[in-house]
């Protein structure tokens, strides 16, 4: 099997002394958007998530509660497990930091990276941010007035014997590949941004932190190999992941994963500590580092400080109310992917709900099935052929979408190739009105008409559906049964599951309930579901 069949895509291994909210969502929602769309190209997919949990706050957390560490970790893991469940997500693997499968791993790496050298002992002095448990350079501590830039909480001056990892040697090289590799780092803003600040200089980075071995917080996290004075620093461990999850016999021709979906937050470590320590190791570099922008929420930055993340209750109220796939489009096609953040507000939510959901898809699949079922008692007309009417080429059209799509889905850009789905509703909406089947359907001797156009519509809408269904499986996977065409998904691929005709004459066309009803403009915000804090 070559590269190009198998796809491996990954989200970051979020911090598990958070409640899962709308950012953890959204990055996964992404992913699973991909590995979606990949299963159903015929790629053999691989889509990764989990938690990192070794940080220092998670044992704070847990003695402020009275439990263990893990059992303070297996409760939040739990919770991010459920709300990707909630939101449908198909993840074939979540990695938890505390599992032996991964701390092995990351033991053998570091052995090897000590080998090489590219692991040593040195002494380190620099701004801690406690908060956010990572040094700052000296410029961001000035430009921030010595306070976390994150948080606002003071920085403090500490002094270090630690490992580190010998990042500098490998500028030259990384430059080399961002050059060669236009993708690499994606959007183009932010790659401009890497680049410039890798032209500053690289130094090396400190990989582990001193610890009292008869400390009892110690004992959380991964001790340096030999050398039970030092762990290794939590972020480390976290960038091990995406590795440590894959490298095992059955999964190893996974790497490396094409694509690492994170927020613009953690691109430093992820488009230039990650890739060099993987030329250390002399690993392949992954395909390509998306960082998306941030939401935010009715004009207002989310923050913890604030404490007005969306949080599960508040999406779970959005998907009581309007479904999970209609959540799912919003986030998708709606969201931060470019370099500016977007804004997540009720009123735009039920807007485009409106506009492409409730008024596009549905409106066209009930009008189309409602005819079928009005003219032809329900079962899908012959078109004897005829693929081209009233100056729409059908298999152009459907073929060129699908093309863009599949396109554009492998450079990430999953709003591009949402709207691909849905130019084809658009035009199936523009030939009922152009052609007016309802009309022609009051003379007997236009039946034929009548019926090539409402077997194009419905052909179309079932091209439309394949490309739509990787945001909205569920509702997209009603309108294949509806429309007489299961798929099963990897089987068949998309570019044969999507050519033109494949819909027989005479299936039964069900009509049933809107797939997407008609929201009030004038509702007010769906209540939250559940309980914040648990
Ligand atoms: O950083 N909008 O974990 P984390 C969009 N454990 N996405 C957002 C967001 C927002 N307002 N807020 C957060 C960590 N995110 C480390 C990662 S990876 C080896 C280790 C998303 O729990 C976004 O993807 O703080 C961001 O990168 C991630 O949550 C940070 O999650």
């Amino acid at each position: 099997m070559t590269r190009t069949d198998r796809y491996y895509v990954t989200t970051p291994i979020y911090y598990v002394n958070d409640r899962p909210h709308i950012g953890h969502c959204y990055t996964t929602l992404l992913a699973d958007v991909a590995a979606r769309f990949m299963r159903l190209s015929g790629r053999e997919t691989f889509f990764l998530t989990g938690t990192d949990e070794h940080a220092e706050k998670v044992v704070a957390a847990a003695a402020e509660r009275g439990i263990t560490p893990i059992a303070w970790a297996d409760r939040n893991a739990h919770a991010f497990q459920e709300a990707f469940a909630e939101l449908n997500f198909s993840n074939d693997d979540f990695i938890r930091t505390t599992e032996d499968r991964h701390k092995d791993k990351v033991d053998a790496y570091i052995r090897a990276l000590k080998e090489t050298g590219d692991i040593f002992l040195g002494d380190y002095e620099g701004w801690w941010d406690g908060s956010q448990e990572e040094y700052v350079t000296e410029t961001t501590a000035r430009e921030h007035d010595f306070k976390s830039p994150v948080t606002g909480r003071p920085l403090v001056k500490r002094t270090e014997r630690n490992y580190f990892f010998r990042l500098s040697k490998y500028a030259d090289r990384l430059l080399a590949h961002i050059e060669a590799n236009p993708h690499f780092i994606a959007p183009e803003a932010r790659r401009n941004e890497v680049v410039g600040r890798i032209k500053t200089g690289l130094q090396d980075v400190p990989v582990s932190r001193a610890v009292d071995p008869n400390d009892e917080a110690a004992s959380w996290g991964i001790l340096m190999p030999d050398d039970p004075g030092h762990r290794v620093y939590v972020w480390i461990d976290a960038l091990f992941n995406y590795l440590s999850a894959v490298d095992t016999d059955d999964r190893r021709a996974y790497w490396p994963a094409d694509a690492h979906v994170i927020g613009k937050d953690i691109l430093w470590f992820h488009a230039v500590i990650w890739p060099c320590m993987l030329m250390a190791m002399d690993k392949a570099l992954p395909g390509c580092v998306y960082a998306h922008s941030y939401w935010i929420r009715e004009g207002r930055k989310m923050s913890k400080s604030l404490g007005n993340f969306l949080d599960m209750p508040t999406l779970r109220g959005y998907c009581n109310e309007f479904g999970v796939d209609a959540v799912r489009w919003y986030l998708a096609t709606q969201g931060p992917m470019g370099a500016t953040d977007a804004d997540f507000a009720h009123g735009r939510f039920v807007e485009m709900y409106n506009a492409d959901l409730a008024n596009s898809v549905g409106n066209a699949m009930s009008r189309v099935s409602n005819m079928i079922a009005k003219y032809f008692d329900g079962a899908l007309p012959d078109a004897k052929g005829v693929t081209e009417y009233a100056g729409h080429d059908w298999p152009a059209i459907t073929n060129a979408a699908v093309e863009s799509a599949i396109a554009k889905m492998n450079r990430l850009d999953i709003p591009g190739a949402m709207q691909d789905g849905l130019s084809i509703v658009r035009r199936v909406d523009g030939y009922v009105h152009a052609t007016e089947p309802f009309k022609l359907a009051k003379d007997e001797s236009r039946m034929g008409d009548v019926a090539a156009i409402l077997y194009h519509c419905a052909e179309a809408l079932r091209i439309a559906s394949l490309i739509l269904w990787a945001a909205m499986p569920e509702r997209m996977e009603e309108a294949w049964k509806r429309f007489g065409t299961p798929v099963v998904v990897g089987e068949t691929p998309l570019k044969e599951l999507a050519q033109w005709g494949r819909l027989t004459p005479g299936t039964p066309i069900e009509k049933g309930e809107a797939l997407f009803p008609r929201a009030d403009a004038e509702a007010p915000e769906p209540t939250p579901v559940g309980d914040p804090a648990g």
